[in-house]
């Protein structure tokens, strides 16, 4: 029993509503996951995958209709409908708990229902905050098992009264007596609520048993719920990887940076660069909690302790590192199953396996026009697997740099420098990014804008979300603060193909992007930023035509012209709310280009 007389009054309060058969709290030690891993094989949840190729990793597999984050079935219940903004769903609490409530009620019936107290953030850092779900998922526990610090240590804190953000979830699947349970159980896509109650630091996630949807710790608290915390703490809850660097020299620095889903963070994070004599770490590859100190400088701690990764595209070429943090102790979610019991997906050999079964059970041949694993198919895995892992991954480290960046197939050069913090916040105010597998949604590939990789993640209204970043900025200074930058790893040329080599040659650019923070000459200036002087980039050894270089780095009046108009629309969702950051720089940009 845990002694926490608000967790115990919620506890019971919940059973009584969703009516479980039993109730397990989460101790979170390594037997307790061995078993409920066999329990989970046994009952047909889960396949083992082959000891000898790959130790205590399981192969889940979801139904073909919960496969991704859902969006549309994601809400801020806040009292007034402004403090959710232009960009949320909203629903009032005293509408959306009522038929919430109907829904969990014996939403439990033949389920376990277990309680995880866990920590985001390292147990009793300054920065960390710890969280309680509530769930009836036994893949839900094992993910959360990895994802944060669960244990002892967060029950004793819990024991002494600390405060914790409530996350109930259920799949909304209740059993019938004798009724079968299937593999992968969840609710139709109208019965699913992705609800966050910010005013009460409370997410109630019913009907989806998928990533973000159901590891409550991870995109409704670290981000949406902790987004609203931060602002009124003073602080930044960001989509955020954070990657330490040491050039030639042994100078350290760290940079994070702001990609949205699908769009490179954990790649950037786990980078093997081509640079010769530079070396990369890994602190966080997804979301980064930054504090300003006393010194003025802004400090970013990675709140979770695993890795939740697209294994898409993922191959010893393209991502090494990452392939060595997965082969073992890894849950895979959606990958194809060869044979022998170990995973594939797409790009991992380039020789592709004869014979396979899908993500969805079925026989699977080669040459077939079907692909064999999910695009969002995931792997789950402890942080202390990566081989490049920081010394100081749970420490606060200070950021000399922040990357945005996204999926723009055209318009945005390959790196581009703001002027300034205030032009930073501008730039990723407007930052654009096709849509991803990363999300259930009909326009994939499509160009939609993801202000700061936060769309889907912001707790609140935008509008205030922008003002908070000009209020950290008021707090210290230009000097001070991380440079802002933009990078574009994903320009295509006329046939459709990709133009920069990405990956590991990305370090050409960190250099660049190290340099500028110590102000070296090693750039141009054009109207939306500085861009680098090519003779002054580290492309030594790099195989790139002069007509791709010319490509990746111009900055086209014509195509800035439409840009600008685009972002004039896309400013008017801000209706009187435009903040006046925005609308400075936005005439300043305009002046610029003389338009
Ligand atoms: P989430 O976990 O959804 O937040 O995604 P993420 O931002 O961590 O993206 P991730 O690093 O997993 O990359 C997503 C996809 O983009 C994978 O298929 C990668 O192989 C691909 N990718 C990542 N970096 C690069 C790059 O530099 N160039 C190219 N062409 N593809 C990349
Ligand atoms: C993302 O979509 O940004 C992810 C995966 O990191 S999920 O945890 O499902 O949100
Ligand atoms: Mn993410």
């Amino acid at each position: 029993m845990i002694k926490n007389d608000l967790l115990n009054e919620w506890i019971q309060e919940i059973q009584s509503l969703c009516n479980p058969d039993n109730i397990v709290i989460w101790q979170g030690t390594q037997k307790q996951y061995d078993e409920l891993a066999e329990d989970c094989v046994s009952t047909g949840k889960a396949i083992r995958l082959n000891p000898k190729k790959r130790p205590n990793s399981l192969l889940f597999r979801s139904h073909p209709s919960d496969v991704a984050r859902v969006e549309k079935r994601t809400f801020i219940s806040t009292t007034k409908e402004s403090d959710a903004g232009p960009t949320n769903n909203w629903i009032s609490p005293s509408e959306l708990k009522p038929i919430m409530t109907e829904l969990f009620r014996n939403s439990m019936v033949g389920r376990t229902m277990y309680i995880i107290p866990y920590s985001m953030g390292p147990i009793g850092h300054e920065f960390s905050k710890i969280g309680v779900e509530i769930t009836d998922s036994p893949y839900v526990v094992l993910n959360m098992h990895i994802m944060t610090r669960t244990g002892k240590l967060v029950i004793d804190l819990l024991n002494k009264g600390e405060t914790f953000v409530k996350c109930l979830h259920s799949v909304g699947y209740p059993l019938k007596p004798g009724q079968i349970d299937p593999a992968w159980p969840c609710a139709p896509m109208e019965e699913k609520y992705i609800s966050h109650f910010p005013e009460e630091n409370m997410v109630w996630s019913y009907g989806s048993g998928y990533g973000g949807n159901a590891l409550l710790g991870k995109k409704c608290f670290a981000l949406r719920i902790a987004s609203n915390q931060a602002r009124n703490e003073g602080w930044l809850a960001e989509h955020m990887l954070i990657l330490k660097l040491t050039d030639p020299k042994g100078e350290i620095n760290y940079v994070t940076g702001a990609f949205p889903s699908a769009c490179g963070k954990t790649n950037l994070a786990m980078i093997n660069p081509s640079l010769e004599g530079w070396k990369a770490e890994t602190c966080g590859d997804d979301i980064a909690w930054m504090r300003l100190k006393k010194d003025g400088k802004l400090y970013a701690i990675n709140p979770e302790n695993g890795f939740f990764g697209v294994t898409s595209g993922t191959s010893e070429k393209s991502n090494p590192v990452a392939l060595a943090t997965v082969k073992r102790d890894t849950i895979f979610t959606n990958a194809a199953l060869t044979d022998d019991f170990d995973v594939w997906w797409e790009d991992l050999t380039d020789e592709v396996p004869v014979h396979l079964i899908d993500w969805q059970g079925n026989d699977w041949n080669k040459g077939s026009d079907v692909r064999p694993d999910h695009p969002n198919a995931r792997f789950t895995a402890p942080l202390t697997n990566c081989p490049i892992l920081a010394k100081e991954y749970e420490e606060a480290v200070p950021i000399k740099a922040i990357l945005f960046g996204g999926r723009r197939p055209t318009t945005i050069p390959l790196i581009h420098q703001s002027f300034n913090f205030l032009h930073g916040i501008f730039i990723g105010s407007i930052m654009g990014s096709q849509i991803t597998a990363a999300t259930i949604d009909d326009n994939i590939g499509k160009v939609r804008r993801d202000p700061f990789a936060m769309l889907p993640f912001i707790g609140y209204n935008i509008a205030d979300y922008v003002n908070h970043w000009v209020d950290i900025y008021k707090e210290s200074t230009d000097a001070l603060l991380p440079k802002i930058f933009f990078v574009n790893w994903f320009r295509k040329d006329e046939n459709n193909k990709y133009i920069w080599p990405g990956f590991g040659e990305n370090s050409r650019i960190l250099k660049w992007i190290l340099e500028r923070t110590k102000d070296y000459a090693n750039h141009k200036i054009t109207p939306i930023g500085y861009v680098p002087d090519i003779n002054r980039l580290d492309l030594r050894n790099l195989n790139i035509t002069k007509k791709a270089l010319d490509t990746l780095f111009k900055v086209d009046e014509k195509t800035w012209l439409k840009e600008i108009h685009s972002i004039e629309e896309y400013y008017k969702m801000y209706k009187d709310t435009l903040p006046d950051v925005l609308s400075n720089q936005l005439k300043l940009l305009k002046e610029r280009f003389g338009f």
